[in-house]
């Protein structure tokens, strides 16, 4: 969790550096979304969307198997870290790098790390089906891998997760539907895009067995996860996970989360789980403070070197933009 945490403030504080020089510089913030000369341009293009105060969820990740095949959205940064995916080759990715896990053509969006089977996408609902058919596979070779597939409370309501959940229950498949529910979806509040709430409650029309954790609780999680794996891996169905947790941050960054209640953001970091998980390690006497500080001295120092690397490696060469693609390339004139 905190090196989640600590990687994702480098970054965003990276962003904001980048936001206040295009804004210096006269061009506007649209800058950080010009493409152009790679050499001139920003750093880090494109969006960012970050996980902040979603940490707890990665409990539900660190017992997975490198050969477990985890999907996450459009979030995704806790659960690739989760997954064991190397801090190094992902920011070189997000800064467009060679020596990028995806030789920097995918940023944020679309990173794919086949060592510990794990990709996301920002097509909502896009990988439940894709996670499901992982599972199919597993159980059609013999083999007693899960598949888990991380999403927002906004996918919940889209077709294809209903698809995927009757068929997972129909054909009893290893997958674990794992959603994060932190109330939002951009600006839409759960409560007015759901009949039924809650969300866990739904899913029993699938023959899915669900549990709801509340209170962005990293142990609820964890011990949630644990039973719906050992239930998939023995051969005993799907799983559904709802966490009930909070978004510390806009939907994306420079998001003005004008749609939030005067004061919500406040209250939502002054619940923060992941001090509150501190807090409870120290009390409980599992943890000292000073082992806390060295776990945040080492979070950072593995965002400042992963950064620094980033920074080292070389932009592709725009004549490789078309190795790799399934499609024959096709020039098309104005
Ligand atoms: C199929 C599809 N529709 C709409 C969008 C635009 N969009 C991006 S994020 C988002 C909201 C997602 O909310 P949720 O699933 O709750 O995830 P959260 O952002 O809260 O983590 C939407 C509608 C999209 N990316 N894909
Ligand atoms: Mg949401």
């Amino acid at each position: 969790m905190v090196r989640v945490r600590a990687f994702e403030l480098g970054l965003r504080e990276l962003f904001r550096e980048i936001r206040r020089a295009a804004a210096a510089s006269g061009k506007g913030r649209l800058l950080a979304y010009e493409y152009g000369d790679p050499d001139a341009g920003p750093e880090l293009q494109g969006n960012l969307e970050l996980a902040l105060g979603q940490e707890p969820t990665c409990a539900a990740i660190v017992d997975l198997r490198p050969s477990d095949y985890l999907a996450g959205s459009h979030r995704a940064h806790h659960m690739a870290v989760a997954k064991g995916v190397a801090m190094r080759p992902m920011v070189a990715e997000l800064l467009g790098r060679r020596t990028g896990l995806c030789r920097g053509r995918s940023g944020d969006f679309t990173l794919h790390d086949v060592s510990v089977n794990f990709e996301n996408s920002p097509i909502v609902g896009q990988l439940l089906p894709v996670a499901t058919g992982h599972a199919l596979a597993a159980k059609l070779a013999g083999r007693d891998e899960v598949a888990v597939v991380c999403v927002g409370d906004g996918a919940f309501n889209q077709g294809v997760f209903h698809e995927s959940a009757n068929l997972a229950g129909l054909w009893r498949l290893p997958v674990i539907f794992l959603f994060e529910n932190n109330s939002y979806a951009i600006s839409t509040r759960v409560e007015v895009s759901s009949a039924v709430l809650p969300l866990a409650e739904r899913v029993a029309g699938y023959g899915i067995e669900a549990a709801r954790v509340p209170d962005n609780d990293p142990e609820g999680v964890h011990a949630a996860m644990t039973a719906a794996v050992e239930r998939a891996r023995s051969g005993g169905g799907p799983g559904f996970i709802e966490v009930v947790t909070d978004r510390q941050a806009g939907a994306f960054e420079g998001d003005k989360q004008l749609y939030r209640p005067a004061g919500e953001l406040e209250e939502l970091e002054a619940r923060d789980a992941l001090r509150r998980y501190e807090g409870s390690l120290v009390a409980r006497g599992i943890l000292s403070e000073e082992d806390l500080a060295t776990v945040w001295d080492e979070a950072r120092a593995e965002f400042d070197d992963a950064l620094a690397y980033a920074r080292d490696g070389e932009l592709p060469d725009p004549a490789e933009a078309f190795e790799n693609v399934f499609a024959e390339p096709r020039a098309v004139s104005a």
